[in-house]
């Protein structure tokens, strides 16, 4: 498949929280239960259509382990797009968003403008251990500017196509090559009119000195 686009997508977050497992999910249609840690970054190719538009999407699986931190900010550099991944059943992992997220942000040159970072929690289907809710991952969304939130499990496969067609997608309206999808308009409502405040009397009396 010849591709009409090129995108690089990084994916970074905490040592095993599930980057390179989504990435292979992704890839193969398959869960790895064995994978091991990831040295440095590992770089991956795949073809989808969005909106018929052929797309290729180049994957930067990113190592989480801290002494691979710093070379962050090196492979950011040309990014269209990114995946912030935290483990819902590990809430520390939550909490580092904002340190990846400056390293990512200082690798970005100065025409990697308006770079969408989707906002993805792991593990889904080991709910019962969930320690991140939902509630507090959609504030940190706002807080940190990430563009949207999603949840999902590389072992059952859920939202796992839906992160890249979602990211892709929101690449390519930010870039002009879609239409960015307007916002329905608001219903239109009858103005409420209210009686004013009756203002206080105003005291006309005799004033005595
Ligand atoms: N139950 C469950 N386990 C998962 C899921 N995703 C990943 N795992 C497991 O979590 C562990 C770590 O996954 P990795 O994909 O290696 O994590 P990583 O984020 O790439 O880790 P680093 O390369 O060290 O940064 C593995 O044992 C995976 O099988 C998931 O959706 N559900
Ligand atoms: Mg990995």
């Amino acid at each position: 498949m010849e591709a009409e686009a090129t995108y690089k997508v990084c994916i970074f977050g905490e040592g095993g929280v599930g980057k390179t497992t989504l990435t292979r999910r992704y890839l193969t249609g398959l869960f790895d239960d064995e994978t091991k840690m990831t040295l440095g970054a590992s770089i991956h190719i795949k073809y989808q259509t969005v909106e018929g538009i052929k797309v290729a999407t180049q994957i930067w699986d990113f190592g989480g382990e801290e002494r691979f931190k710093f070379m962050l900010p090196v492979y950011a550099h040309g990014s269209a797009g990114a995946i912030f991944m935290y483990d819902i059943t590990r809430y520390a992992t939550l909490k580092k968003g904002e340190e990846w997220l400056t390293f990512f942000n200082q690798g970005l040159g100065s025409s990697d403008t308006d770079v969408p970072i989707l906002f993805v929690g792991s593990k889904l289907d080991r709910e019962s251990e969930r320690t991140v809710s939902a509630e507090e991952a959609v504030r940190l969304t706002r807080d940190l500017n990430f563009f949207k939130h999603i949840e999902c499990s590389a072992k059952t496969g859920e939202n796992i196509e839906e992160i890249f067609q979602i990211l892709v997608k929101e690449i390519m309206q930010r870039k002009g090559v879609l239409p960015k999808t307007e916002l329905p308009a608001p219903a239109y409502s009858e103005p409420i009119y209210s009686e004013p405040e009756p203002s206080p009397p105003i005291y006309s009396g005799p004033i005595y000195s």
